[in-house]
């Protein structure tokens, strides 16, 4: 079995020139890519989990991602041609009326990172939009972030949309600075991430549940 431990604290360290470089020789190699793949998403679960720790900061932890991204660009056409498949897809996007985007974007690439396909609506999204979406997509989540406090109480409506477009197999979740797990569980979501590394192990658990 070939060593991936270089790669993956290339990732960790956001070095994303040896990410690449690693991540090529082991295709190179023959590695089998779902072993490449584990050894990259083994990265960016320990990032999240020091982000959760206090350990590193936002900064880090975009570094890390995009070391992630340019690896995962190496290994997607190998993916694809071995036939693997990312474990789910999810739906993200911040809550109608709210522009806020850089803890969304986090979430979304530690998703990506978790072999989560993530389709991002983006910003100030009306809650049909992520149940359209849902649905086209056949996703098993949707991610609504929200910073506001007057635009928050707009994710009870996304809930509504998903309930009501019949969508039983997909799981809400929802996050955001002024947004608390008593607040999720008032408006009926699936599940609350308090910050983008926690939201793997939410996703994860969601998709188990
Ligand atoms: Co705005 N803003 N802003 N702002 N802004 C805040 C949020 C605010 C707290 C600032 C303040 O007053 N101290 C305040 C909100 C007050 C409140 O409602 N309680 C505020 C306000 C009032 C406003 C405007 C109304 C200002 C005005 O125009 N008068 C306006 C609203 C515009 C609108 O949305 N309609 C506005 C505008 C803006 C900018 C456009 C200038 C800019 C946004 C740029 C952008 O996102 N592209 C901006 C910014 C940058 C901020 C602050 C400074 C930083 C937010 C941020 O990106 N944090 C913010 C003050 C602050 O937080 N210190 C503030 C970093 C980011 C990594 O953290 O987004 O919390 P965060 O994400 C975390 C977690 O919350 C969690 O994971 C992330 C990583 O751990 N998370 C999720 C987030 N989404 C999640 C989803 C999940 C799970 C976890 O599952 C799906």
């Amino acid at each position: 079995m070939a060593d991936l431990a270089p790669l993956t604290a290339a990732i960790e360290a956001g070095d994303r020139t040896t990410a690449v470089r690693l991540a090529q020789e082991a295709v190179a190699a023959g590695t089998p890519p779902q072993e490449i793949l584990d050894s990259m998403t083994f990265a960016m679960q320990e990032i999240g989990g020091r982000f959760q720790r206090n350990e590193i900061w936002v900064p880090e932890m975009l570094i890390a991602a995009r070391a992630m991204k340019e690896a995962m660009a190496v290994l997607e056409p190998v993916l694809v041609g071995a036939g693997i498949k990312p474990e789910a897809t999810a739906i993200l996007g911040t809550v109608k009326g709210d522009l806020h985007d850089i803890g969304k974007n986090l979430v979304g690439m530690m998703w990506k990172g978790a072999n989560i396909e993530v389709v991002d609506l983006g910003t100030n999204v009306p809650p049909a939009r992520f149940a359209e979406a849902a649905k086209e997509h056949g996703a098993r989540l949707v991610g609504v972030s929200a910073l506001l406090t007057t635009t928050m109480v707009g994710m009870r409506d996304v809930v509504a949309a998903i309930r009501t477009a019949g969508l039983d197999d997909t799981k809400v979740i929802v996050g955001g600075a002024p947004v608390t797990e008593a607040f999720a569980r008032e408006i009926g979501a699936d599940a609350y991430a308090g910050d983008a590394g926690s939201a793997v192990e939410v996703a994860q658990a969601a998709l188990r549940g």
